[in-house]
């Protein structure tokens, strides 16, 4: 049977206009009940023995342990963080939900505006690291909203709470906190008053600080790397790091696709990392939207190599599941943001902003 394009006849043009007709999602399922984290009554992060370590540590690379006394004593546990990283949104929420939140006219307004200001950036961000405008746009408009919503946390109570007093994530973000201080030690940061998000990422683009450490460049060349106030360093940062994962110019992100029988099923199954070719996917019944095919009008289609590795995704969308095959870029997106709901928002909010800028131009 084919699932896809069961009479689902005409012009248009929206994504979600295409539904499967039949066929669940297969990866959506329940949460697990979440134990719950508190933050210390009287809690004085200098007392804790991992904090003395950090100090230590951070001492013997030549830093100023007055300095790191005075910001890790100032730190306080945020028991909203502790609430906040339990539930991200891309844990909660079906695409069809998720889509809503980042999808909206607003937003594209916004990205046109920002566009329009920092058109010769971007255009040297994608000739310098081959990386489409649309995509550096849209990972800061999902992101911040173009600088809007950077996060109104202090990054050192962000990270000193998820590293210390949230035990399932606590080493990662206690290395986040040691990065926040090597980048006070050696860049344009001030680890006390920083602001970002929940988890510590800060900026138009909200790098975390090992992010900013290993991927953040001075795109304007005044001496300083600034992602908070300097969009051009912003833009030119996104653009590195996705260069840096690997993106591939040219390369579609993903097409729909369409099944015939069952053999969908295993493929789903693999995850989001592209393991399989277009060939084997063919033999399994699946195949991706030809954008030769005039009998749908569709902006998500592709017509790669045999040979192309891909990925197949389920989403359960507004109308019901949809299937897409994704390749290797659609994986560099989900090296931003582990999530696939994220990488699909990316990919459709690019897609609008580059039909925005050319009835714009
Ligand atoms: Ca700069």
């Amino acid at each position: 049977m084919r699932r896809f394009y069961s009479g689902i006849l005409g012009t248009f043009r929206s994504s979600t206009a295409y539904s499967a007709l039949a066929g669940a999602a297969l990866t959506f399922t329940s949460l697990p009940a979440l134990a719950e984290y508190t933050c210390p009554e009287n809690n004085d992060y200098l007392q804790r023995e991992q904090v003395k370590s950090l100090i230590a540590e951070l001492v013997s690379q030549d830093q100023d342990e007055a300095r790191l006394r005075d910001v890790l004593g100032g730190a306080q546990c945020q028991p909203k963080i502790l609430k906040s990283i339990a539930r991200p949104a891309e844990k909660t929420h079906t695409w069809a939900t998720y889509q809503k939140i980042f999808l909206q006219e607003s937003r594209v307004q916004k990205a046109v505006e920002f566009a329009n200001t920092h058109a010769g950036t971007l255009s040297r961000a994608e000739q310098t690291y081959g990386v489409p405008r649309e995509i550096i746009l849209a990972i800061i408009g999902v992101e911040t909203r173009y600088g809007d919503h950077m996060g109104s946390y202090r990054v050192v109570d962000a990270l000193a709470t998820l590293g210390y007093d949230y035990p399932p994530r606590g080493s990662f973000f206690r290395k986040q906190l040691k990065a926040l201080f090597e980048l006070e030690h050696h860049a344009h940061i001030d680890a006390e008053t920083i602001t970002g998000s929940y988890a510590g990422a800060m900026g138009y683009g909200q790098f975390i600080p090992t992010s900013y450490q290993a991927y953040a460049v001075d795109f304007d060349n005044d001496g300083v790397t600034d992602l908070v106030n300097n969009p051009v360093d912003a833009i030119g940062s996104v653009a590195n790091y996705f260069s840096e994962h690997n993106w591939q110019p040219g390369l579609p992100v993903a097409a729909r696709a369409h099944l015939d029988g069952t053999g969908y099923v295993s493929l789903a199954k693999k995850g989001y990392k592209p393991s399989f070719t277009l060939t084997q996917a063919n033999n399994a019944g699946v195949t991706a939207l030809s954008c030769n095919d005039d009998r749908l009008v569709s902006e998500y289609c592709f017509d790669l190599p045999a040979s192309t590795r891909v990925a197949l995704l389920d989403l359960t969308g507004a109308e019901g599941a949809e299937f897409w095959l994704a390749t290797d870029n659609f994986y560099v997106i989900t090296r931003y943001n582990h999530s696939r709901l994220y990488a699909m928002a990316v990919l459709q909010l690019s897609r609008q902003l580059a039909a925005a800028l050319e009835d714009n131009r």
